[in-house]
């Protein structure tokens, strides 16, 4: 346990002591299509998609990175897939699970850091319809679930993979080897975008493995957008934003902030933006986890972050048997409850109308103004600070109770009155002059 917290500190010291270089290798300059800017916005509307971690790491119950913090060898981790059979599988009742949450969209792992292919590839056998007793391919049946409920799909890939000899012979300098592991990843990525109908994103996880590799992100990033132009990149890469890239990420931490180490000295760029975060501790299925967030954080997070002018992507890592566990389906459940009444104050909206403020933050849809006050104030006021825009009116969500303000220089005072709710998310509606 020491030595994994050790491992743990030293990966974000190195992960905070780079993260303000910027990519080694200069990139072709980028100009989006207009369709390309179109699913830009068509995310930024969606605010809220589902995360799914999902492999054959699954069946040790213990996390996404057990290959490598347990140590298991090649050939050992490759006997995981002979008994990876999901028969519980219902890409429908996944699709409902987000849908019913709120979700608009799912970024599924097509293969992680472990190279476990979630999908019929000729790139590699170690896939689930060629090396395991299920022998079908789940991304398929998402991808006809999602298309039938409207739900976007989007991929995750892993750069790194920590079981390929060319992705380990490249990264000591074989160029052959890397020229063939990068080869193998533009195989997939093909695959990808051409047997699954539509895809709203494909996100890149690992470059942090080898920041200073050549990645080919201009063979790469062209290829997608020669396939696909309205398909939009993220890449987790941890530094500023590259050309190429159309969303940028931000890894267990709202927009602009460094909770999770890894977005040291990254700024908020003009892309749009979406932060991961799991419901709670790992990403992948894990029987130890414990720490999962409560309703109503999960609903915070995705409030600040809408207030911040990004997305949350919220992670479950579904059980062997393909089944996502009910402790998450619960929460999500309690969520969704909460996203039917109040989405209006959600999607569609942008941020960053002010500056941070310590009770709540505010979004915005054309002239109303979604003022979301997270803590229960003290005082029979909030103060909003440096708001100085006028407000036509003032009301409670519903509109039939009118918010009494008033507006100096320095900012705008609300006052809710004595039976205002802020026990989840008080939220004001301003209509703008
Ligand atoms: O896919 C999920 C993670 O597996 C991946 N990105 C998200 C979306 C990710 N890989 N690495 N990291 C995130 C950060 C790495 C953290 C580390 Fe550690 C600290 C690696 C070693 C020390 C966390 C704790 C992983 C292993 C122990």
């Amino acid at each position: 346990m020491k030595k994994i917290g050790l491992i743990c500190l030293f990966g974000l010291i190195l992960f905070s002591a780079n993260a303000q270089k910027k990519y080694a290798y200069p990139m072709p300059e980028y100009t989006p299509t207009a369709g390309n800017l179109e699913a830009r916005e068509e995310f930024q509307d969606m605010k809220f998609g589902m995360f799914i971690h999902w492999g054959v790491y699954s069946i040790l119950a213990d996390g996404e990175w057990v290959m490598l913090l347990k140590k298991i060898q090649k050939d050992n981790y490759s006997r995981l897939a002979d008994f990876f059979n999901p028969q519980e599988f219902n890409a429908e009742e996944w699709v409902k699970i987000a849908k019913d949450a709120g979700m608009k969209y799912i970024t599924i792992t097509s293969r992680h850091h472990d190279s476990f292919s979630m999908f019929d590839t000729d790139a590699s056998d170690f896939n689930i319809v060629d090396a395991t007793p299920y022998g079908k391919d789940p991304l398929k049946e998402l991808a006809e679930a999602c298309k039938k409920e409207g739900i976007k799909l989007n991929f995750y890939y892993s750069l790194l993979d920590w079981r390929r000899d060319d992705y380990k012979d490249g990264k000591k300098g074989d160029e052959e080897a890397w020229n063939k592991y990068v080869g193998f990843m533009k195989a997939q990525l093909t695959e990808l975008l051409t047997n699954y109908g539509e895809v709203g994103c494909i996100w890149f996880d690992g470059h942090w493995d080898q920041k200073e590799a050549n990645w080919h992100y201009d063979e790469i990033y062209s290829l997608i957008h020669k396939l696909s132009p309205n398909t939009l990149i993220a890449n987790n890469h941890h530094i500023q934003p590259i050309p190429g890239d159309d969303v940028q990420t931000f890894e267990r931490d709202l927009p602009g902030e460094n909770h999770g180490g890894f977005n040291h000295g990254v700024e908020v760029s003009q892309l749009p933006l979406e932060s991961c975060a799991t419901m709670a501790g790992k990403w992948g299925y894990s029987i130890y986890d414990k720490k999962f967030k409560s309703t109503k954080q999960l609903i915070h997070f995705l409030v600040k972050a809408a207030g911040k002018n990004g997305n949350l992507l919220l992670n479950v890592g579904p059980m062997p048997n393909g089944k996502i566990q009910p402790e998450f389906v619960d929460t999500l459940g309690e969520v969704g409850e909460w996203t039917s009444k109040y989405g209006e104050s959600i999607y569609g909206t942008r941020g960053n109308v002010v500056g941070s403020q310590d009770w709540g933050t505010i979004t915005k849809k054309d002239k109303t103004l979604y003022v979301h006050v997270l803590e229960a104030p003290s005082e029979p006021y909030i103060f909003i600070s440096e708001f100085t825009e006028k407000i036509a009116s003032a009301t409670s969500f519903d509109g039939k109770t009118k918010v009494k303000f008033k507006q100096m220089k320095e900012g705008t005072f609300l006052y809710p009155g004595k039976d205002f709710d802020a026990s989840i998310d008080g939220i004001i509606k301003l209509k703008l002059k």
